[in-house]
């Protein structure tokens, strides 16, 4: 018995916006090496351990070529190695929220290689395997407690559980997340765990008599992760299995530089280093002929004016003679300037505390102005990045409602 067991391709992820078509590209095309190397290492069993897709609204045509790659899947599986494959699919917090997520968008009352795990079916079993499914909770502790722990109790035959969400002792947990413990799933019995959701890849752990594995997301989500990722095959054929990494290079190079003074400089100082920065990534991209973005992240303090009179009119220059620069972004956000200059600085403004004079009105703006954030983050236009009518105008009359009730018109 042979599996594949992959997380987070984030198909559709088109972040940062100003690159989203190369991005979108990115993740579908690791998605379709993925479904290539499966079928030609001939498995049984694929595991999809959440996060298949980037959000809820998304372009048609990417929900077809998901379809079409699952299909390819099932389909040259039995031509080449006679074998009906089953794909198993959880939700991931990407997916959407429980009964309305990414997930109805592939099923399909023909496609029965497909199995999606979810709250009414939550358990899979044929003669061979046994599979629980355990998809996105905000407390991924008390879902597990009713989801799974019921289906726990007579383990006749190997039994996978796969899941997305952190498992402490595994994975470097962020500070207030929920998680379950490496502890607390050792004492199930369960012969394998599959997390997605930790984007890093972790190599198999023996847990209990059986393993745990985290292949990590299929591309680099953003600036901060490292490029090595791919997904785990894991063979089965022998009482003591074996697993192989299979790795996925990414199509285009996505890296992030730190340009930091030690103490306070000029603009033109940041400018040379940051172009220095620019020149070096660029002629990276030469020697390995590929295609690349590159995110300068500029730390320290200027000694006068402000960022934007960090000189980076070369930009420009460096990009037009290579064409493999696909986009240079350069963050000066965290940079420090001369305390007569903060005064003005306006990029960082907490929206409360320009508020305060209007006492705990400041209170409402803080929750609309998250409010916003949460709903331009979900549904924010593809193309535009703004919100389309339908979305803007409920947060407008909430807006509208909540200062007609602090009556300020009446001086
Ligand atoms: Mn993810």
């Amino acid at each position: 018995m042979k599996l594949a067991v992959l997380a987070d391709a984030h198909i559709g992820r088109a972040i940062p916006l100003s690159i989203g078509e190369y991005r979108r590209r990115a993740f579908s095309s690791a998605f379709s090496r993925a479904v290539d190397s499966i079928i030609g290492e001939g498995v049984d069993y694929v595991f999809i351990c959440g996060d298949l897709f980037e959000r809820r609204t998304l372009r048609p045509d990417l929900v077809q070529f998901v379809h079409d790659e699952l299909y390819r899947l099932a389909s040259d599986s039995l031509e080449k190695h006679g074998k009906r494959v089953k794909i198993f699919v959880i939700r991931g917090n990407h997916d959407g929220r429980p009964q309305s997520d990414t997930l109805d968008y592939i099923k399909h009352p023909l496609a029965d290689y497909l199995i999606i795990l979810d709250e009414e079916n939550s358990v899979y079993a044929d003669d061979r395997l046994q599979v629980l499914g355990l998809g996105y909770y905000d407390e991924i502790g008390r879902a597990f407690e009713s989801i799974i722990k019921p289906s726990l109790r007579s383990l006749g035959r190997f039994t996978v559980l796969m899941l997305h969400g952190f498992v402490s002792g595994y994975h470097e947990v962020p500070p207030y997340s929920s998680s379950l413990t490496f502890n607390q799933l050792s004492e199930t019995g369960l012969n394998l765990v599959l997390a997605g959701h930790y984007h890093k890849r972790c190599p198999p752990k023996r847990i209990g008599n059986g393993w745990m594995l985290t292949p990590g997301s299929l591309e680099m989500y953003d600036f901060a992760e490292t490029p090595d990722k791919g997904f785990y095959i894991a063979d089965y054929s022998t009482s003591d299995p074996s697993f192989k990494w299979v790795p996925l290079e990414p199509i285009h190079l996505m890296k992030q530089v730190n340009v930091e003074s030690h103490g306070p400089e000029k603009p033109t100082q940041f400018g040379s280093r940051i172009m220095g920065a620019v020149k070096e990534f660029s002629e990276e991209l030469k020697r390995r002929s590929k295609p690349g973005y590159l995110r300068v992240y500029v730390k320290g303090m200027l000694s006068e004016g402000y960022p934007r009179d960090i000189p980076l009119e070369g930009l420009d220059e460096i990009k037009s003679e290579n064409p493999l620069l696909i986009w240079v972004d350069v963050d000066t956000l965290d940079l420090e300037c001369p305390p007569v200059v903060s005064l003005y600085d306006l990029e960082r403004v907490e929206a409360p505390e320009s508020f305060a004079a209007f006492g705990d009105f400041a209170e409402d703006v803080r929750e609309m102005h998250s409010r916003v954030r949460d709903v331009l983050e979900e549904e924010a236009s593809i193309q535009t990045g703004l919100l389309t009518q339908s979305h803007r105008a409920p947060l407008i009359n909430e807006w509208v409602k909540r200062f007609e009730a602090r009556g300020f018109w009446r001086g």
